[in-house]
């Protein structure tokens, strides 16, 4: 058997257990890889595979998924008569029973811990310890490497977490709860923590890891910040316009700017989405918000605007709903100087407001309005709401990605929880922080009368560390 790792050596540890307990899902969720394939189906993996987490091109740590252990009872009686070196007794069972298919699966687990591996043994809390996991933990032990257990119980509906407790102490240096289903950054960091406990060799290259893996993350909020802001800045600012042909509807034209308009808008949001789930490496799995997620509604939708806390005074007063979709901002601009259209279509809405939707138009036909030579626009935003719609879904979406372990692969999800605090992030922001969101708001749509250049960066900065509390940090 090979000794400890040596400095500047990538640290590696053996998941090791019953086939079926969530091994695989372990791995896959410290190691980020949804890659990794989970089965319902026991014996699904039969090789032992190392999974090495990289960062900026270099390896930080590996994860060897293994087979479960099929004969532990044997494994054990074989083990128990071993006479030899202690130190090499796994070695000599793999070289004992290397081509005896009885016990396939339980050399292939224990490979890896002859070439140094630390050990953990991961066993499902949700049901109770039997002879076959005590002959298990039993081989483990003999094999004298430095092992952590976990408990990962698969359902909450049984708990033998303290059952499994009182027989872990006998047999390893640490035992931890994790589970691979809801584990979160910080239960990784703090797994890593304890990995460091079960020997003293290990603390210096784990403390390194824990060390690259904060730094990773800090660079990934920083992105993700960027991402968000670039999104909602276009967003807010973007504009579409059409000149009005002489005999011209403007209803019909519109009509059209608005879904152009939105088209667009949701279009920066989707990409967004995109760049925060390949920044948490969620790449291969259709990512599927759970059902009671607010962003299930559209974003110009009543429900998502009603939801995300506007009252139904600041609905109503902004003349903002019209067949269930939040109209936008339609200014109408004469090539080169503003008047005519918006007004007057404005003024016959009644609304006296910047915010319409199409319907009502329809019926109050602006009468005797000269169209010809002038360009009817949508945007800049000009509701500083939509400023907190935006910031409210792109904290929500954040929050579902960066709590969404990769270990986990059904879609099912606890039916009370919620994604929001009640009416999304922004409603409780304090008085300072939407300041600089108004200034901010202001500044991007153009609006400002003197453009503040520190809005933006601390517009930016406060998204930072929104991103960082939302993170556990
Ligand atoms: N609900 C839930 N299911 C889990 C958890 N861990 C594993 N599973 C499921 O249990 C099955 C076996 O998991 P897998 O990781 O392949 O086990 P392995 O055979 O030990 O590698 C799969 O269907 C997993 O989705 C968990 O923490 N919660
Ligand atoms: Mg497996």
């Amino acid at each position: 058997m090979k000794n400890h790792p040596q400095p500047g050596i990538v640290p590696e540890f053996a998941v090791l257990g019953h086939p079926n307990e969530g091994k695989s899902s372990v791995v896959s969720t410290l190691t980020e890889d949804d890659t990794i394939r989970v089965s319902r189906l026991p014996g699904e993996t039969t090789r032992s595979t190392a999974y090495t987490v990289k960062m900026d091109g270099k390896d930080i740590i590996r994860f060897v998924d293994t087979p479960g252990f099929q004969v532990p009872k044997q494994t054990l009686a074989w083990f128990r008569k071993f006479e030899g070196n202690p130190e090499r007794i796994a070695d000599a069972f793999i070289e004992t029973f290397k081509d005896d298919p009885f016990y396939r699966d339980d050399c292939e687990l224990l490979k890896p811990v002859t070439k140094g591996a630390g050990i953990i043994y991961v066993v499902d809390g949700a049901r109770p310890v039997r002879d076959d996991d005590l002959a298990e933990m039993e081989i483990l032990r003999l094999t004298g490497r430095p092992r952590m257990a976990v408990i990962n119980s698969k359902t909450d509906e049984k708990d033998y977490t303290q059952d499994w407790k009182n027989e872990f102490r006998r047999h390893f240096n640490a035992v931890r709860v994790f589970n691979s289903n809801t584990a979160n950054f910080m239960e990784r960091i703090k797994m890593l923590e304890s990995l460091k406990a079960i020997d003293q060799e290990w603390e210096q290259s784990l403390f390194e890891v824990i060390t690259a893996f904060q730094k990773d993350r800090e660079k990934r909020n920083l992105l993700a910040c960027a991402a968000i802001c670039r999104a909602i800045e276009q967003s807010l600012s973007f504009a579409v316009s059409e000149p009005v042909a002489k005999d011209g509807d403007p209803d019909t034209l519109k009509e059209m700017l608005n879904g152009k308009y939105q088209a667009r808008i949701k279009e920066f949001e989707t990409r967004m989405f995109q760049k925060l789930r390949s920044l948490f490496k969620h790449h291969l799995f259709e990512y599927h918000l759970p059902e009671y997620s607010v962003l299930n509604h559209d974003l110009f939708s009543k429900q998502t605007w009603e939801l995300l806390g506007l009252t139904k005074e600041q609905l109503m007063t902004a003349g903002a709903i019209v067949g269930g979709t939040v109209g936008v901002m339609i200014d109408a601009a004469a090539a080169g100087h503003t008047f005519g259209i918006f007004t007057a279509i404005g003024g016959a809405l009644g609304a006296g407001s910047a915010l319409f939707g199409g319907r009502k138009t329809a019926k109050n036909k602006p009468g005797g309005i000269r169209l010809g030579g002038d360009t009817l626009r949508l945007g800049p935003a000009r509701n500083i709401q939509f400023l907190y719609i935006l910031v409210d879904r792109a904290l929500i979406y954040y929050s579902h990605i960066i709590n969404r372990p990769h270990g986990k692969r059904d879609m099912t999800e606890r039916k009370e929880k919620k994604d929001t605090p009640k009416n999304g992030f922004s409603t409780e922001f304090t008085f300072s922080r939407k300041m600089i969101c108004s200034k901010f708001f202001k500044t991007v749509t153009g609006r400002s009368l003197i453009p503040d250049k520190k809005a933006v960066a601390e517009f930016e900065e406060f998204i930072k560390a929104l991103l960082e509390d939302l993170s556990g940090k």
